[in-house]
């Protein structure tokens, strides 16, 4: 019988941080189910993302190891998802250590270590500094040559 495992997360700017969980994830079963956030439950998450859900979706679901995308739509399906899909093992990164432990009434729940020093907030900051206007950099330049002026 396949063994089943499942994660859920956003997955926006698609990076090597979520390549690597989800390899990880797929070494515990046969099948992987990813459910990926939509954008309605980012909302609800607080998260602002950059990749519409059909796009994040779609990138998901032609990672090698994933078997299945689904959508996650809110906080309350995962116990569903695991009888509707007879999961064997939920896994997630381990900045949701101890979060998901009342699944453990009903499949086997697994933290994983996350990868560092990437992450999609930090995308988006690193692309944030070439958003930067023409003008503010001349001013930032005005402002170093009239700061060279003064210590001269
Ligand atoms: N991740 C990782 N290493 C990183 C960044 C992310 O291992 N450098 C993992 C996270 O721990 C998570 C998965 O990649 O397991 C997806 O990360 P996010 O897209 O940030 O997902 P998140 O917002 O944590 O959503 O119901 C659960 C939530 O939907 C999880």
């Amino acid at each position: 019988m396949a063994k089943r495992v499942i994660t859920y997360g956003t997955f926006d700017l698609f990076h090597i941080g979520h390549l690597k969980l989800l390899q990880r994830i797929k070494n515990l079963g046969d099948e992987l189910i990813v459910a990926v956030s939509t954008d309605e439950f980012n909302t609800v998450k607080g998260k602002k993302t950059i990749i519409p859900y059909e796009q994040r979706a779609e990138i998901v679901r032609n990672i090698k190891c994933v078997d299945k995308v689904i959508p996650e739509n809110n906080w309350e399906q995962k116990i569903t998802d695991i009888e509707k899909y007879n999961i064997d093992t939920f896994a997630i990164g381990d900045d949701w250590e101890g979060k998901f432990d009342f699944l453990k009434e009903y499949c086997e729940v697994v933290y994983l270590k996350r990868t560092e020093g990437i992450s999609s907030t930090q995308l988006k900051n690193t692309l944030k500094v070439f958003s930067v206007s023409k003008d503010e950099i001349i001013k930032a330049f005005d402002v170093l040559e009239q700061l060279k002026k003064d210590f001269d």
